[in-house]
C-alpha cells in the first residue's frame, strides 16, 4: 500500500495533538513540520523523528512527495496557508475555525472543489463513540421528534485577567474568540447529532476583561495557568469571554447554549442535552464514556461505552472494548483515519467534516456577531450540503 506523506504546520497544542494522531493512522508518514519558531519545530521534529523541519512552509508545499498538510496554526493563518496548500495540489486538513471571515471560508470551499482535493475541518468532537451513539439513536427514531436542544461548552483557562493566549488577540484569532473556538464545536455537534439545522438565532456576547495582562513572552494554550507573577503589558481585548445563544432548529425544535472560557472549575465541558417526544439523551465531554438516557414513564439509564452495546453505525468509532476509555486524542485518530482513506478512494461521500462544514460554522458565527451587534434575531442561511 502506498505510504501517504503528510506535513504538520504549527508546533503548539494542536500541532502536537495532530502529529501524535497522524502516527496512529496506518499508511501515513509524518514527513515534515513547519514552525514559526525554528527551536520549537526542531524540538517536535527531532522527538518524533520527522525528517524535514523548516520555518518556510512554502518549502514543504514545493515538495512533490508531500501529499497532504495539517494546518494547526493560529486562526488568522488558516486562510493563507490553506489557499497556498490547495494551489500547490495538497490535500488539506485545517483546524477550526476554517477562516476568520465568511469571504475567506467561501473562497476556500470553492478552491478545494476546483482543485478536486480532499479537505477537512477539524470538528473532531463529533467522533466520541457516545456522540455517535446519540446520532444513531436519533436516526433510529429512539428520541422521537426533537423538541429541545440545550447545553454549554465551558472552560476556565481564561478566567483571570492575567490569563493570555494568542486566541485573545483579534489579529491572531479573528474577531470572535469563545464562540469561534468552542461554540463552533457545540453547534457542529448539535447539527450533526440532531440532523436539524439552526435557522435563526439571538446571541448575547460578553467580554468580562476589556483589558488583560499580556505576558512579555508567548504562552502555550492552557499553559497560562502555570505562570507565576511576571512582567505583563496591559493590553485591550475585544474578543468575547462568553456567549449565550437562543436558537430555532428545523421547523419545530428550540434550543439554547452558552459558551464560556471563564467558568471556574469547568476544564473543557461540552455538554449537550437533546429532548425528544419519546426520550432524551445527555452527554458531557468530561465523562465521555457515559451517555444518559431519560424516560418519562420508565427509569432513566446511564450507558457505559461498550462496542458490543452500541448501534452498528456508532460501533465503528469505538476501537477499544468496554471499560477501556476513549477520549479526546482518539477523536482525532477517527477523523484522520477517514480523511486519509478518502485520499485513495475515487468515490463515496467522505465521512468527516469538510470545508463546507467549516463554512457552515462561519455562517452561524457571523449570525451570532450580527445578532449581538443589533440586539435582535438573525436568520442563518441554509447549509451548502446536508451532512
Ligand atoms: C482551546 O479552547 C481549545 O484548545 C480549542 O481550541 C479546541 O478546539 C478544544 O477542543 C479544546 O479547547
Amino acid at each position: 500500500m502506498k505510504q501517504i506523506k503528510t506535513a504538520i504546520f504549527g508546533t503548539g497544542f494542536m500541532g502536537r495533538v495532530h502529529l501524535e494522531a497522524v502516527r496512529r493512522v496506518e499508511s501515513v508518514e509524518a514527513a515534515a513540520i513547519w514552525g514559526r519558531s525554528a527551536d520549537a519545530a526542531r524540538r517536535l521534529g527531532t522527538g518524533f523523528s520527522v525528517p524535514t523541519v523548516t520555518t518556510d512552509y512554502r518549502e514543504i508545499l514545493r515538495d512533490p512527495a508531500v501529499d497532504a498538510v495539517h494546518i494547526c496554526t493560529p486562526n488568522a493563518q488558516h486562510f493563507p496557508m490553506a489557499k497556498d496548500a490547495l494551489n500547490a495540489g495538497k490535500h488539506v486538513l485545517c483546524e477550526k475555525p476554517l477562516a476568520t471571515s465568511l469571504e475567506e471560508g467561501e473562497e476556500l470551499v470553492a478552491l478545494a472543489a476546483k482543485q478536486g482535493l480532499r479537505n477537512c475541518v477539524c470538528h473532531n468532537l463529533r467522533y466520541y463513540p457516545m456522540v455517535q451513539q446519540m446520532r444513531s439513536m436519533r436516526e433510529a427514531g429512539d428520541l422521537g421528534d426533537i423538541l429541545v436542544v440545550q447545553g454549554t461548552y465551558s472552560q476556565d483557562w481564561l478566567l483571570y485577567d492575567t490569563d493570555w493566549n494568542w486566541r485573545v488577540e483579534t489579529k491572531a484569532g479573528g474577531p470572535s474568540r469563545c464562540m469561534a473556538d468552542i461554540g463552533s464545536h457545540w453547534f457542529d455537534m448539535a447539527e450533526h447529532v440532531t440532523g436539524l439545522r439552526v435557522q435563526s438565532l439571538c446571541a448575547d456576547l460578553q467580554t468580562f476583561h476589556p483589558t488583560r495582562k499580556q505576558p512579555k513572552h508567548s504562552v502555550e494554550t492552557f499553559a497560562n495557568k502555570l505562570l507565576g507573577p511576571e512582567d505583563y503589558i496591559e493590553t485591550p481585548v475585544d474578543t468575547e469571554d462568553f456567549g449565550a445563544v437562543i436558537f430555532r432548529m428545523g421547523t419545530r425544535a428550540r434550543g439554547c447554549v452558552t459558551a464560556s472560557q471563564v467558568s471556574a472549575g469547568r476544564k473543557n465541558r461540552l455538554s449537550i442535552e437533546i429532548y425528544g417526544t419519546r426520550s432524551s439523551v445527555a452527554w458531557d465531554q468530561e465523562r465521555p464514556d457515559e451517555l444518559w438516557s431519560g424516560h418519562r414513564d420508565d427509569g432513566n439509564q446511564i450507558f457505559i461505552k461498550d462496542p458490543s452495546l452500541l448501534k452498528p453505525a456508532a460501533r465503528g468509532f469505538a476501537d477499544l472494548p468496554g471499560g477501556h476509555s476513549e477520549g479526546y486524542d482518539d477523536t482525532f485518530k477517527q477523523v484522520f483515519r477517514r480523511f486519509y482513506a478518502s485520499i485513495g478512494a475515487s468515490s463515496g461521500t467522505p465521512e468527516y467534516p469538510q470545508f463546507t462544514d467549516g463554512l457552515r460554522q462561519l455562517r452561524i458565527l457571523d449570525a451570532e456577531m450580527r445578532s449581538h451587534r443589533t440586539r435582535g434575531w438573525v436568520d442563518v442561511p441554509a447549509p451548502e450540503r446536508i451532512k
